[in-house]
């Protein structure tokens, strides 16, 4: 799909296909309370970037695999992230009001809806990557490793683990290595889940998924540096130093310990050992994940 494209003609004509397909991925039969299917679809359609089933997609393209077979664990991982971010914008954790320019699901619909809305996109996702075991021509055994590999990095030893160590660091991250402990799981691990598993569904061999996730990791920390730089940049930054000592008023991110100018180096140089796990794997169509990971480094949203 879109295989001349440029590289922002492909996000976007992917990420539409995406959009229309999570649009109709909560079957139209199934009985639910009509809040609960408006309130999953509010937030799923609320727009973003559609980073993660993009690379889903273009990672089983990296190894010659068809992406419509990819696409339920595309819109699983998109699930997953939705409801991340549901329950991140809820009073007992960021008490967000607004998220991609609209009302956040607990403003819209309540917080009882919204942490509903977010439980049932959790169980969802799952079930879409076990359906296309059913309707499309992938292995059990394949769909079985992602199945294990979504739990445990959407998990306690991933996503969620990553967001209950920022709660804890609230009370003060000191260290650069807490901070990088909470991006590698609240951001990398979701990340290396989409591209080693659209190269699962492509039958990555064992030294393929390592190469994906090397790359995913890279990719997932320097998405992470770069957003906490696109943070700071509307504010008044010193470089080199904190920007403010108090914790309290000044978010603890990459910057704050490094500074801009090495926050920035550092996303050139992970940008730079992401690409290098892809080449040097010899993969036999990784144009699009190379592109990808440039297109993020140089992002300005
Ligand atoms: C509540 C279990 C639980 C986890 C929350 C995703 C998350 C973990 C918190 C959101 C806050 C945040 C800045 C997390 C870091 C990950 C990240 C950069 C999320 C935003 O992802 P984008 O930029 O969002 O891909 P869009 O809106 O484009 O989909």
């Amino acid at each position: 799909m879109n295989s001349g494209a440029g590289i922002v003609d492909y996000i976007k004509g992917q990420a539409a296909w995406i959009e229309r397909e999570l649009e109709r991925s909560i079957p139209a039969e199934w009985s639910m309370p009509s809040a609960l299917r408006e309130a999953m679809l509010y937030s799923l359609m609320a727009g973003g970037k559609r980073l993660r089933p993009i690379l889903v997609l273009a990672s089983a393209e990296a190894l010659g695999g068809n992406s419509e077979d990819a696409l339920p664990v595309a819109l699983a991982v998109e699930m997953i992230h939705t409801y991340s971010l549901i329950h991140d914008d809820l009073p007992a954790m960021d008490n967000d009001d607004f998220r991609r320019g609209k009302p956040t699901s607990h403003k819209v619909f309540g917080e009882a809806m919204a942490i509903l809305a977010g439980d049932a996109l959790l169980t969802h996702a799952f079930y879409s990557v076990v359906q296309s075991a059913r309707q499309r021509d992938v292995a059990g055994d394949i769909i079985a490793d992602i199945v294990e590999e979504l739990a445990r990095l959407s998990g306690a030893p991933g996503m969620v683990g990553g967001q209950a160590a920022d709660m804890q660091g609230e009370q003060g991250v000191t260290k650069l290595e807490e901070l990088e402990y909470i991006h590698l799981h609240k951001t990398s691990d979701l990340v290396v889940f989409s591209v080693k598993a659209g190269g699962r569904i492509a039958g990555a061999s064992r030294e393929q998924l390592a190469a994906l996730e090397r790359f995913g990791t890279c990719l997932g920390l320097a998405f992470q540096i770069q957003d906490d730089i696109l943070d700071l940049t509307g504010d008044e930054v010193k470089l080199g130093k904190p920007v403010q000592s108090d914790v309290k008023q000044q978010k603890v991110t990459y910057p704050y310990f490094i500074g801009l100018e090495a926050s920035q180096a550092k996303v050139e140089e992970l940008t730079r050992e992401a690409r290098e796990a892809i080449e040097t794997a010899g993969f036999p169509a990784p144009e699009r994940l190379l592109e990808l990971a440039d297109y993020l480094m140089k992002r300005d949203h």
